[in-house]
């Protein structure tokens, strides 16, 4: 690892990952051993590494998958699933399954056909479901906080692009953990300071099988043109993208420190249908987006 000047063997590796793990949880007070956590499971490397590390460390875990009905030449959304059922069954963990067809009438493609969100890509719908559902789990089952495996590559590409359109409200908000409001349980993400390469070193020296292909819709996004031209920027000088990130995250309190966060503290309205909090009265986006479609 050149930006840490670290070189570890497998066993020392492993260790170094959870420990890392812990301490970024306790570093931006995530949650704590008597906490329910509730893992975003996609079957990738991120969330199955981050589930197994968090249960290693001996945290309460159970994981939840959304089945978004994706086929594609590889069967992504099967083939995910079963990998995600196959983790869960071998290290006798809970796991949540929704299915987006069965659920609510319409799969990830399907919805987005007939939705003006979805229009160019799905990836839009894709997030909002996401988002809804994932919280409607984690509070209807009594979690405490849902993480997600987001590593750094992750949130420096998402990063660079807050910057380069100079999206302030987005740049507030961009943060290791997101804290609970009304109706919304907390988010956290203990991977943030790994890089992706790490994750994936994990993953497969943890012998935990994943699905190995992105989701189809993935192919040619800004986050992946942004990842080149970032690795791009991290080969020629090691440590670029984590320091980047860590050195966003300290300047973030001066620059926004005298800012009232107006959309975060804003009053939230209860949606009449599924009882979610939503930021204007009447139906949230999900309901109007499922009864529209
Ligand atoms: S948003 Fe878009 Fe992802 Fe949904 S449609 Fe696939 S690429 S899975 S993180
Ligand atoms: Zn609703």
């Amino acid at each position: 690892m050149r930006q840490h000047k670290l070189a570890l063997c497998k066993h020392h590796f492993l260790e170094w990952v959870c420990d890392q793990t812990e301490r970024n949880i306790n570093k931006y007070k995530m949650f704590t051993k008597g906490d329910r956590v509730l893992v975003a499971v996609s079957g990738g490397k991120d969330s199955l590494a981050l589930w197994d590390a968090l249960n290693k460390l001996g945290y309460t875990t159970g994981g939840v998958y959304i089945n978004l009905g994706i086929s594609g030449d590889d069967q992504y959304s099967l083939k995910s699933q079963s990998l995600a059922e196959k983790f869960a069954s071998d290290h006798n963990l809970v796991l949540h399954i929704v299915n987006i067809k069965s659920d609510y009438g319409k799969t990830i493609p399907e919805f987005s056909e007939t939705n003006k969100r979805g229009k160019s890509k799905p990836c839009s719908v894709c997030g909002l479901l996401k988002r809804h559902t994932m919280n409607e789990i984690g509070s209807r089952k009594g979690y405490d906080v849902l993480v997600t495996g987001h590593n750094l590559d992750d949130e420096v590409s998402v990063l660079f692009n807050n910057v380069l359109g100079w999206q302030v409200d987005f740049l507030r908000r961009q943060s290791p953990l997101i804290p609970a409001k009304e109706g919304l349980i907390p988010k956290a993400k203990p991977f943030c300071r790994f890089y992706e390469r790490e994750t994936a070193a994990y993953a497969i020296l943890a012998n935990i099988e994943y699905i190995e292909d992105e989701c189809p819709f993935s192919e040619g996004s800004t986050t992946i043109q942004n990842k080149e031209l970032l690795n791009h920027l991290e080969h020629q000088r090691a440590g670029t993208k984590l320091a980047f990130y860590l050195k966003f995250l300290r300047a973030k309190k001066e620059l926004f420190a005298d800012l009232e966060d107006d959309k975060y503290t804003e009053a939230l309205f209860s949606c009449p249908t599924c009882g979610q909090p939503t930021p204007k009265q009447g139906n949230c986006a999900f309901c109007r987006m499922v009864t529209r479609s």
